[in-house]
C-alpha cells in the first residue's frame, strides 16, 4: 500500500473489515489511476484495484499500491474476494455510488454487510482537505499554465472580440501549453453578461467601457487551478471604477484574513462585510470561495455557514464578487494556500485596476 491507503486503511472503524471505493476522484487520490469503471477495494492491510479488460493495462502501468485485479463478472469477483478476505462488513462512499449502483453492489457483497453511515466519506475528506507538497505543485503547475496562455492571448482582449472565440482561444493555449484538460467551462464573458457570475460566452461583441471577466482553469496530472480576472476595456464609467476597486478591497480583506487556525467563516465575513458596508448589499450572492484540488469545488467551503477551522496545507479560492443585473458585475480570485502565519497567493497575475485595463 501507499501511505494514503495506509492512511485510510487505519482510520477504518473497528467494525468495518474493509471499504469500497467507486469514485473517480478518489480512485485517483488514493491510487493515482483514472478511470470512470473500476472498484478500489480496501481491507486494513490490503488493497486491491478491481478493473476490466479495457484498463488493466494502463492501471499495471500507473496505478500505485494496489495490485491490480481483473474481473469478467463483477458480481463473481466480489463475492469470491469476500469469501478470501472473510470480510463481514463493508463500508461505501455516500458520495461516490448511485442508488442504483448502491442497490447492486451491495447484493454482490452478500452475505457481508453493508455499513450505511457517513464515516468512509468523512475519513476521505479529512486527508483529502489538507494538500501535500506534490498536490500543491500540481496546482501551481496548472495555475502557471492557465497565467501563461492568458498572457499570450491577452492582446485579442478588445474592442471587437467576440466571447466565446476567446474561451476557444484560451482553451487551445491551455492544452497546447500541456493541461491534460481545462478545469472547467471557461467563461469569457463581457458587457451586461458579466452581472451573470457564471455566465456563458457566446456572440457577443465587445466594446469599448465593457468589464471582460475571465474565470478560468486548467487541470494538471488531475489537480485544478481557479483563477478570475476582470478586465476594463478603455475607459469605464465611476460606477464601474467604484465597483471595481470595491471587490478589490474586499478580495485584500479577506486575503488578509486567511491563516490556519481562522474559521472559514471568517474570510467571508472579511470581505462580505466590505462589500454591504460600502452599500452593495444584495449584490454578492454567492460564497467567498471553497477548496481546490483533485475536484474544483472541494471541502473547505468559504462561506458564511462554515466554521470549519483552516489547517496549513488546504487550498482554498477567494473570489468575491459584485452583479448588478442588467449593467454589470466584477469578481476577481486568487487560489491560495493556507499557511500558519497567512498565505501563499499560488496567482502571480496583476489585479490592480490600471494593469487590468486593456485598450
Ligand atoms: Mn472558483
Amino acid at each position: 500500500m501507499n501511505a494514503a491507503l495506509e492512511l485510510l486503511a487505519s482510520m477504518l472503524p473497528e467494525n468495518a473489515d474493509a471499504a469500497l471505493i467507486s469514485s473517480k476522484t478518489n480512485k485517483r487520490y488514493f491510487t493515482g489511476f483514472s478511470s470512470d469503471d473500476g472498484y478500489l477495494l480496501l481491507t486494513k492491510n490490503e488493497a486491491f484495484l478491481l478493473t476490466d479488460f479495457r484498463y488493466t493495462e494502463a492501471a499495471k502501468k500507473t496505478a500505485q499500491g494496489v495490485q491490480i485485479t481483473e474481473f469478467k463478472k463483477l458480481s463473481e469477483k466480489l463475492g469470491e474476494m469476500v469469501k478470501k478476505l472473510d470480510l463481514k462488513s463493508i463500508m461505501m462512499e455516500g458520495s461516490g455510488f448511485t442508488i442504483n449502483e448502491a442497490l447492486r453492489i451491495e447484493k454482490m457483497l452478500e452475505p457481508a454487510v453493508v455499513i450505511k453511515d457517513q464515516k468512509l466519506d468523512e475519513a476521505i475528506n479529512k486527508l483529502r482537505i489538507v494538500k501535500t507538497s506534490s498536490e500543491v505543485e500540481k496546482i501551481i503547475k496548472a495555475q502557471r499554465i492557465t497565467e501563461c496562455a492568458l498572457s499570450e492571448i491577452l492582446q485579442m482582449i478588445k474592442k471587437g472580440a467576440v466571447e466565446k472565440d476567446l474561451a476557444l482561444e484560451l482553451e487551445y493555449r491551455i492544452k497546447k501549453l500541456g493541461a491534460e484538460d481545462i478545469s472547467f467551462d471557461l467563461i469569457t464573458i463581457a458587457g451586461a453578461n458579466t452581472s451573470m457570475p457564471h455566465g456563458v460566452p457566446g456572440d457577443y461583441v465587445i466594446k469599448d467601457g465593457d468589464f471582460v471577466t475571465f474565470d478560468i482553469g486548467a487541470v494538471f496530472d488531475g489537480y485544478h487551478s481557479d483563477m478570475t480576472r476582470t478586465f476594463a476595456i478603455g475607459s469605464i464609467s465611476q460606477k464601474q471604477e467604484r465597483v471595481y476597486r470595491t471587490v478589490y478591497e474586499a478580495q485584500q480583506k479577506a486575503l488578509d484574513a486567511v491563516k490556519a487556525g481562522v474559521k472559514a467563516s471568517d474570510i467571508d465575513k472579511a470581505a462580505r462585510d466590505y462589500i454591504y458596508q460600502a452599500g452593495y448589499e444584495g449584490c454578492f450572492g454567492h460564497s467567498t470561495g471553497h477548496g481546490v484540488g483533485l475536484d474544483i469545488h472541494e471541502l473547505p467551503a468559504v462561506s458564511s455557514e462554515n466554521d470549519t477551522v483552516l489547517q496549513s496545507g488546504m487550498v482554498i479560492t477567494v473570489e468575491p464578487g459584485i452583479y448588478i443585473p442588467g449593467e454589470f458585475g466584477v469578481r476577481i480570485e486568487d487560489t491560495v494556500v493556507v499557511t500558519s502565519d497567512g498565505c501563499i497567493n499560488l496567482c502571480s497575475l496583476p489585479k490592480d485596476l490600471s494593469s487590468c485595463t486593456l485598450i
